[in-house]
């Protein structure tokens, strides 16, 4: 919304847009900015001095790097809410040694260092070198003529009521160059990759969604903008099919945005495991669009099914996490999901921004249909809120630990669920099996009295998904007819519900806040992937890297 201001602002001073992104906004501002200090004959107006103006009218969560012709041999990069890292190569070695702390100044004397690295994320500076200065919000790193200085956005407004007359002021306190392994520095508070990435979720899923949701001004409706499809929706709309493909995690993924795609497009959807597709040489026509989703783009199956499927003539568009990868180069349009980095093995962040991207997907593809407008508004402000319902699940953190330590010696965990969250039951047996090496299996609940049901008894463990939405009524005669066999029960269902989805009390309650239906199997992995990390400590198994398996399986 500001940005839309700050847009029509810089529009009304003769600024010309060419996109419409919210990116584009920041330099034509800098450039205001500059612009605006010249003309009140502010020759010395600073670089640090304009990126500290700009700073002050953006919001949200950023991080920048500023070049201009203007200030030959600087550069300016700042961040609030993002990360932003500093990397230092060939220091001194007897300047750096272990973990000490130096101010920021004794960079430029002392031989200097011969590289300086920016970037917002340590795996990849992490090659050249070990040595990184955390950024903190509000600071801005000035890198002029082969020195850094860091300064500190100034509250203190200067007597204009800009930053332009206020000084900004030279940080003083010493910045730690930090010298850890790489797997200390990229995890952070964490133990290990895994419980950083379920913790990172609400800041992935705000970067899946950043610049892609709009909601305008009064007149103009909530929408989404995919840039990657924009130019290929008309095509998708009008195939006869669209083909889901793809392996584990993603699969599962692609199964939780299923239902929402066939409600928005009305276009028959189906699924594929790659390899299966493969196997069988399934029918793929020239009519068909094909979604391919894989967490890395390189996913040995999957690229194979992609060949297949471009062999055959259909529209193949890639879902992937890893920009420049083959599959998302050999799609003919596609989505980053923009997750960062994933290291754990078990795909944690990454499957729920797949749900995110093809939820918006589904929205992208329904987006002309005036019938469905409400519906669509309600999910996409759904998607706005999302974020802080992620924050709210994941405060069950304890509670997941608490089960996980009931559950540690079990042979076997079923998990129940159906409509939005058959994918949950899947997805959440995938990482119970996958990391905590505990057989899991997920069921479809309407599968339960086709051979299911004779597994249970008082002993094995049962998870039942129940949250609140069209299915809810059938998940409770479930829930009804498991107990009537004595079932060990935990059942996962909507704040609030608990008395009515286990009466009388006598099973195990997860609630979990609620959200658009087509968005709870987002909040409903949660708990899963928190009972899956630490069912796998406790049973001492390795998280990040579980036996037998390997990050993006690049052989078949
Ligand atoms: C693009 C930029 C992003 C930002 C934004 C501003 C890239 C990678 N993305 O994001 O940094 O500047 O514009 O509006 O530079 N694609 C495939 N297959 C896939 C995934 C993507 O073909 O599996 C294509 C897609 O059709 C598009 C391009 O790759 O042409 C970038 O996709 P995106 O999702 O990153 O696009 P967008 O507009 O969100
Ligand atoms: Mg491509």
């Amino acid at each position: 919304m500001y940005f839309q201001v700050l847009k029509e602002t810089l529009v009304r001073h003769g600024f010309t847009f060419e996109s419409e992104t919210d990116t584009e906004v920041i330099p034509k501002l800098a450039k205001f900015v500059f612009d605006k200090a010249n003309e009140e004959g502010d020759q010395t107006v600073t670089f640090s001095q304009v990126v500290l103006e700009v700073m002050r009218h953006l919001e949200g969560a950023y991080a920048l790097i500023f070049k201009s012709r203007h200030y030959p041999n600087e550069l300016i990069a700042c961040k609030r809410g993002s990360p932003l890292l500093l990397g230092v190569k060939e220091l001194n070695d007897d300047v750096c040694n272990g973990s000490a702390f130096h101010d920021a100044k004794f960079l430029s004397k002392n031989g200097n260092p011969k590289e300086l690295f920016l970037s917002s994320d340590a795996n990849a500076i992490i090659e050249h070198t070990k040595k990184v200065l955390v950024i903190e919000d509000g600071e801005v790193v000035h890198l002029k003529e082969g020195g850094v200085s860091i300064l500190k956005f100034n509250n203190d407004k200067g007597r204009n009521g800009d930053s332009l007359s206020a000084r900004p002021a030279s940080v003083q306190r010493a910045l730690s160059i930090l010298e850890m392994e790489v797997e200390q520095i990229n995890k952070g508070k964490y133990k290990h990759y895994m419980q950083k990435e379920i913790h990172e979720q609400p800041e992935s899923l705000t970067t899946t969604m950043r610049g892609r949701l709009l909601r305008g001004g009064s007149c103009k409706a909530k929408t989404v903008l995919l840039g990657g499809l924009k130019d290929h929706l008309k095509t998708i709309r009008r195939s006869r099919r669209i083909v889901f493909i793809g392996c584990g995690t993603s699969y599962n993924a692609a199964l939780a945005a299923r239902p929402i795609l066939e409600e928005l497009s009305g276009v028959p959807v189906t699924m594929e495991i790659a390899s299966d597709l493969l196997d069988r040489q399934g029918p793929i026509y020239r009519e068909d669009t094909a979604v391919f989703v894989s967490q890395s783009g390189e996913t040995a199956d999957t690229l194979l099914a992609l060949e297949y499927t471009l062999e055959n003539g259909a529209l193949c568009v890639g879902i992937t996490n890893t920009v420049g990868s083959v599959i998302a180069r050999n799609t003919h349009c596609g989505v980053h999901i923009n997750a960062g980095c994933e290291i754990g093995v078990a795909s944690t962040k990454a499957y729920t921004s797949q749900i995110v991207v093809m939820a918006m997907l589904a929205l992208a593809i329904g987006g002309d249909t005036i019938t469905k407008q409400e519906r669509r508004e309600a999910i996409i402000d759904g998607l706005f809120d999302l974020p802080n319902k992620i924050r709210e699940v994941l405060k069950l953190d304890q509670e997941m630990k608490d089960l996980a330590k009931l559950l540690i010696a079990e042979q076997s965990l079923l998990v129940f669920g159906r409509g939005y969250n058959y994918a949950t039951a899947l997805e959440g047996a995938l990482k119970v099996k996958e990391v905590a090496l505990m057989h899991s299996e997920g069921i479809l609940a309407g599968e339960m009295k086709h051979g299911p049901l004779a597994l249970v008894d008082e002993n094995l463990p049962i998870v039942v998904i129940a949250t609140h939405d069209a299915c809810f009524s059938k998940q409770q005669s479930v829930i009804q007819q498991l107990r009537a066999r004595k079932g060990r029960l935990i059942v996962m269902c909507s704040k609030g519900d608990a008395a009515s989805v286990c009466p009388g009390g006598g099973c195990r309650v997860i609630e979990v806040p609620q959200v658009e239906d087509c968005l709870q199997p987002v909040v409903n992995i949660v708990p899963f992937q928190l009972l899956a990390y630490h069912l796998t400590v406790l049973r001492g198994y390795n998280v990040d890297q579980p036996r037998n398996l390997a990050k993006s399986v690049t052989t078949q």
